[in-house]
């Protein structure tokens, strides 16, 4: 299985408690300690409804929003889902994925909008959403209470867990299509149950929804087995320049390695896990210039390094384990800066036993 495509990111500054659930202003106050049924009760006593989710959507951004859009069509609403950047290639097979427009900006008479897996309103790169009533339902630590009604629950595997959640309390039919979007959901978001909040729930959660309908062998092939060839082209620029150094290694590439291959900005997903797949490393980052000049940056961890702290001194943010942010340029000066960091965080770490061939 091609794990290392697999990796969720995030990027965000501010940071929340785990595990908090709450609700901001505009909440049903009958309902302050259960966000569940608040949300159900808006879906309710609604007609029409806007679903996104935030910009450059991976598999649980995806995969969320069709199964809330198929939930809310079984309440017989009416769900529009936009997205401000286009679905990867690698989604766009999932059950009614033809059906999410590309939009800068949303109109229209909407009751709600449901965020999905957004740390703030600014993630989902949408204009216009501020006027409406926002049900805002995350799983990122660096989540935050911005919307009119808030369930934020990091111990979730995947924003996929809590619509899960959200369909068996409305009592609605958890069809074969909602499977295969939410065991995606679960799939990306685990790294293929590798990392992020995988735990015995989340392997009930996947038999529920192999049971539901979820074929998990042909999800894992459009998912894992589909890569493009832009891409194995561009992982062998950045493979090219990969360096180790104890517990750390980095790789990058150029925006001249971008244009050469033909490469687009979801070729770049899950190339640093190449760097931490190494044995002895312990946090990796890919660097990807910039048509500006400026370096996207990728970290990953595979548990003792924090790199969502580092990625939050840098201006960037996301989980422990996935982290993001943008450094100026050049190549040395961005290294030089987030190496400052990376060799800080493992500096307490016994040197690695070398092993001789
Ligand atoms: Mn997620």
């Amino acid at each position: 299985m091609n794990l290392p495509i697999l990796n969720p990111e995030f990027r965000s500054s501010v940071a929340a408690p785990a595990g908090e659930i709450n609700q901001g202003a505009g909440s049903c106050a009958a309902h302050a300690d259960n966000p569940v049924a608040a949300i159900l009760e808006k879906l309710r006593s609604g007609e029409r409804f806007l679903v996104c989710s935030h910009s450059r959507p991976d598999g649980d951004a995806v995969g969320s929003m069709l199964a809330m859009g198929m939930l809310l069509e079984q309440m017989g609403k009416r769900a529009d889902l936009v997205s401000a950047d286009r679905i990867p290639t690698i989604y766009r097979g999932l059950p009614g994925a033809a059906a999410i427009r590309t939009a800068m900006r949303v109109h229209g008479p909407y009751d709600a909008v449901i965020l999905l897996e957004c740390d703030g309103l600014e993630r989902a790169r949408l204009r216009g959403l501020e006027a409406f009533f926002l049900i805002n339902i995350d799983h990122h630590v660096s989540g935050r209470m911005y919307g009119s009604l808030n369930w934020i629950d990091c111990s979730a595997a995947s924003v996929g867990e809590l619509v899960h959640r959200l369909i068996l309390a409305a009592a609605a039919t958890l069809t074969p299509a909602m499977a295969t979007c939410l065991y995606t959901t679960v799939l990306t978001d685990t790294g293929g149950f590798c990392y992020g909040a995988t735990k015995a729930s989340t392997f009930e959660l996947a038999r529920r929804l192999v049971e539901a309908g979820a074929d998990p062998i042909a999800i894992a092939q459009e998912v894992c087995f589909s890569t493009a060839t832009s891409k194995i082209l561009l992982l062998g620029a950045a493979l090219a320049n990969i360096k180790r150094e104890g517990r750390l290694a980095w790789l990058w590439v150029t925006h001249q390695d971008m244009v050469r291959t033909c490469a687009v900005e979801e070729d770049c997903e899950g190339i640093v896990n190449f760097a931490l797949c190494i044995s002895g490393v312990e946090a990796a980052a890919f660097l990807r210039e910039l048509p500006d000049r400026r370096f996207r940056l990728s970290l990953r961890s595979k548990g003792k390094v924090n790199v969502a702290a580092i990625a939050e001194q840098l201006g960037g943010g996301g989980h422990e384990t996935a982290a993001g942010c943008t450094l100026e340029g050049p190549l040395s000066s961005a290294l030089e800066q987030i190496l400052a960091h990376l060799r800080d965080g493992v500096a307490h770490f016994a040197p690695e036993v070398v092993r001789s061939a």
